[in-house]
């Protein structure tokens, strides 16, 4: 079977709850902290700082036994809100690369960047930014692993953990499978992997020695899954699970734009490059307000919306005009964007017999 070639990124924030409390709480950092139940309460750790797992503190433990092992470790109880938010805020920069994003959990999800363009369409280098960005406007760090499928870009994500990438081009496949242990493989637990130690087999390079009937007669099924995988050949497509509630284009202007006079011109140009992005939408999205957002000299920002919008220069410029009459001072950004309604969820299917 060959490999199907596609640019994945898989992403993993860095110790995602604490990452957030740290951030919220900047006296914390450097110190063993951990989010989960408390002690008295026979409460688990959701996940611990780094500090706190050089002391052996690791999710799912009963946070009895983390005192134990971290008598100073700091307890902090969740704040799932705060780290939805987070969540949805990383899942929004995600869409400025790719439509093709599955989440995994909360702190994690695959992309699929084969058609993206930015970053001249360099994978490692989308990464990169998407790292960078999420550092600057969500105030956390992630990690990343590049490569040519989903199962390989996941493993690579945790090898420099913490705030690091790493890639494996097509071309490294072959030497990055080979020094792979077993248990890397999805799917195989302790059981199975006891099974494989058993017939000699520890390494990926070690099940590429068996031939693949070999292996189907001792593990069914499952040995062709191991089998191939062993080889680094995965060809799950990434499965888009993320919609999107809006669409949006925006420019911060070189010089800002002194009067109403001189936005109106800039309009056809952010008209037609929204246009673009909507067309690359698919079908089960209809568009619903029209919004445009002014940000002014002063850094005030105001955002005009409204329903049965066209998205034509009559009906923005009326939506321009409507925002610089709240601000009435020289202008710096312009954007403009419409909301959207997803026809797959049923409440949009409600709608459309209404
Ligand atoms: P993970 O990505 O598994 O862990 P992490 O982000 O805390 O640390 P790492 O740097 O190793 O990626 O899980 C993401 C979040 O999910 C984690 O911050 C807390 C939550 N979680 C639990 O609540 N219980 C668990 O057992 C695990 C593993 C995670
Ligand atoms: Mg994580």
């Amino acid at each position: 079977m060959k490999q199907v070639q596609r640019k994945i990124i898989h992403i993993d924030a860095d110790c995602f709850y604490a990452a957030v409390e740290i951030r919220d709480n900047p006296e914390l950092r450097g110190l063993p902290i951990a989010v989960g139940g408390s002690a008295a309460r026979r409460g688990v750790i959701a996940t611990a700082s780094y500090e706190a797992r050089k002391f052996g503190v690791r999710s799912a433990m009963a946070s009895a036994t983390a005192l134990k092992h971290c008598p100073d470790l700091i307890l902090i109880p969740g704040r799932m809100s705060v780290y939805r938010e987070a969540s949805r805020k990383m899942r929004d920069i995600f869409a400025d690369y790719t439509e093709l994003i599955e989440p995994l959990s909360l702190d994690e999800a695959f992309l699929d960047v084969s058609d993206c363009l930015q970053c001249k369409g360099s994978a490692t280098f989308i990464a990169r930014e998407i790292r960078q960005r999420i550092a600057d406007s969500v105030g956390i760090t992630v990690s990343a692993g590049i490569a040519p499928n989903k199962f390989i870009a996941k493993i690579a994500s945790d090898w420099n953990k913490p705030n690091g990438q790493f890639v494996v081009t097509p071309d490294q496949i072959d030497d990055f499978m080979t020094e792979l242990p077993v248990k890397h493989i999805w799917g195989v637990g302790k059981v199975t992997a006891a099974r494989l130690e058993k017939l000699g087999i520890k390494t990926c390079a070690d099940v590429r020695d068996y031939d693949i009937f070999q292996f189907v007669q001792q593990f069914g099924q499952f040995g062709e899954h191991i089998h191939k995988l062993a080889h680094g050949i995965d060809n799950r497509p990434v499965v888009s699970k993320w919609r999107r509630k809006s669409v949006s284009v925006e420019n911060t202007y070189a010089e800002d734009l002194p009067d109403l006079a001189a936005c109106l011109p800039k309009l056809p140009e952010l008209i037609e490059s929204l246009q673009k992005r909507m067309d690359k939408l698919d079908e089960d999205y209809q568009m619903q307000n029209c919004f445009l957002k002014m940000k002014f000299s002063n850094f005030s920002q105001t955002t005009v919306e409204r329903s049965h919008c066209k998205l034509k220069m009559d009906d923005i410029a009326t939506l321009c005009e409507e925002a610089w009459n709240r601000g009435n001072r020289p202008v710096r950004l312009l954007g403009i964007g419409v909301r959207l309604q997803d026809l797959t969820e049923s409440g949009g299917q409600m709608d459309l017999f209404a």
